[in-house]
């Protein structure tokens, strides 16, 4: 999108942004947490919103001046609701991370006992990573996958809570391809006493669409960011039963962060309401289809897809099989040479550090937001199979990048 303002003014701003854009609108987008935004939200978060100090919440401000961006944060809170069936909800985190310390910093006490998943297995940072103010602050443990399905072992789950005693655990991943059993986790946190937070900021666009069981139930607290596959800007959200409401409310403000961002509140507001629309579901249904066919297609091309496939938005590729001298890092940045985006990741029992890596995720909302469908998604699968199986082939990444623009340029972004 041009702006004219920005162009006349910071030419070199401007430029980086036009580069951004070709770079966005000529490559293949597989990373598997980022999506491209409707116009109607990009026109919200870019607008004079941005202005608003809205410290508080709607009628309880510290601010004068709020009454629109009051009626901006209802709407939002109000559809948010009625989206996922919440009894509270809280637009305000900046981002996934807030979101969840929020939770953690609302219930926990330092050195209060955290059970949850490894990001090395699958989880976030925020689920209790040594580097990660969760893992400074608290007791973690860590329960396991199942080598052989990759599915979470619920079973070490049980005995780990029941041996333990958590005050809290975290459900919920940023890599990982199995739908998630929250019952059991709900059950087990009650038998156990702990709460559970459910962060489904990965899979919340399928949530809505009831493509994968929701959470909210049978979790004390749901949290999500609002631009993986539910498309909206960038920022997270709380939800919790009613009785947590004001404990969630000042955890977030005043307790780990100040004014609230409006301009990105109205961009959820306006994410919600294009949620709740039909044509949403049809959306989440070609998200899974893509990623089915996808995996289907790699997988024929003898790439090992961890826990054999997949039963949502994204997979992972463990690279040891196949390739056992390529890296996720090296692969993802073959892949890149001919304009396919990926992000090298951990797989289950990993045997190279974090920044190499044995694994590529991938993932199929932003490649479905364009309107690609299945059957790209078997050029997509033979150009990665290509590249991968000759991986020092510069000629072949420069003729399969020429066969990527061509590919894009059917589907262009709307900007
Ligand atoms: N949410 C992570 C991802 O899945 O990419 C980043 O924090």
């Amino acid at each position: 999108m041009e702006s004219s303002f920005l162009k006349q003014q910071d030419h070199d701003v401007w430029a980086w942004i036009q580069k951004e854009l070709y770079r966005q609108n000529e490559g293949i987008e597989l990373i598997a947490s980022e999506n491209f935004v409707s116009p109607a939200v990009l026109e919200a978060v870019g607008s004079i919103l941005t202005h608003k100090y809205a410290e508080g919440y709607p009628q309880k401000r510290y601010y004068g001046g709020c009454e629109y961006v009051d009626a901006i944060e209802n709407l939002a809170i109000e559809r948010a609701k009625r989206l996922f069936g919440a009894e509270h909800v809280n637009v305000q985190p900046h981002s996934g991370t807030q979101a969840n310390l929020a939770v953690y910093t609302a219930v926990l006490k330092p050195g209060d006992k955290i059970l949850t998943l490894s990001l090395e297995n699958g989880g976030h940072l925020t689920h209790g990573h040594a580097k990660n103010l969760s893992g400074m602050l608290y007791q973690v443990f860590h329960y396991d996958i199942d080598p052989q399905t990759a599915a979470i072992d619920y079973e070490s789950l049980e005995e780990i809570a029941l041996r333990e005693r958590p005050r809290l655990i975290t459900i919920g991943a940023s890599a990982y391809a199995k739908i998630i059993d929250f019952k059991r986790v709900g059950e087990i946190a009650r038998a156990s006493g702990a709460w559970m937070l459910a962060d489904i900021a990965h899979i919340a666009g399928l949530v809505v669409a009831g493509l994968h069981p929701s959470p909210v139930p049978y979790a004390d607290f749901v949290t999500t960011t609002t631009h993986k596959t539910l498309r909206g800007p960038r920022g997270g959200m709380i939800m919790c039963r009613a009785s947590w409401a004001k404990a969630i409310d000042s955890s977030v403000f005043p307790g780990n962060q100040g004014g609230p961002l409006m301009h990105v509140i109205a961009g959820k507001a306006v994410c919600f309401g294009e949620a709740l629309r039909p044509e949403f579901k049809i959306y989440q249904e070609q998200i899974l289809k893509n990623a089915r066919v996808l995996a289907e297609e790699l997988q024929k091309y003898g790439l090992s897809i961890v826990g054999g496939m997949t039963e949502n938005h994204l997979m992972l590729v463990d690279l040891r099989p196949t390739f056992p001298e390529l890296s996720g890092r090296e692969a993802a940045r073959i892949l890149e040479q001919a304009g396919i985006t990926t992000n090298h990741n951990t797989v289950p029992r990993e045997t190279r550090n974090p920044f190499q890596a044995s694994g590529l995720r991938l993932g199929t909302p932003a490649v479905t937001t364009r309107g690609m469908g299945t059957s790209e998604m078997r050029s997509i699968a033979l150009w990665i199979q290509k590249l991968l199986f000759s991986p020092n082939d510069n000629a072949l990444q420069v003729s399969i990048r020429a066969e990527v623009q061509e590919l894009c340029q059917k589907f262009p972004l709307k900007y």
